[in-house]
């Protein structure tokens, strides 16, 4: 299962959910609240260096960041 972290006012975020909805594919959400500081945790910067959503994470552990 793919695992999307968002935030729904993002537009860059936004862009993701459309393209992962027309292709059918499901996933799960994980909101980030960017501006408490969640894409500036330890944990999220391992996913995308750049602290920004969105971010698909692969079953294989590996993640892809830029909408
Ligand atoms: N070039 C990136 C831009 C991503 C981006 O700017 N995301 C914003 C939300 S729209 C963000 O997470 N900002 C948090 C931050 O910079 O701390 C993309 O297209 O995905």
């Amino acid at each position: 299962m793919l695992t999307l972290y968002d935030y729904l006012p993002s537009q860059n975020a936004w862009k993701v959910r459309v393209l992962l909805g027309l292709l059918g594919i499901t996933y799960e959400t994980r909101i980030v609240s960017i501006f408490e500081g969640e894409s500036r945790t330890e944990a999220f910067l391992k996913l995308n260096p750049a602290g920004a959503v969105p971010v698909l994470a692969v079953e294989n552990g590996q993640a892809i960041a830029e909408s």
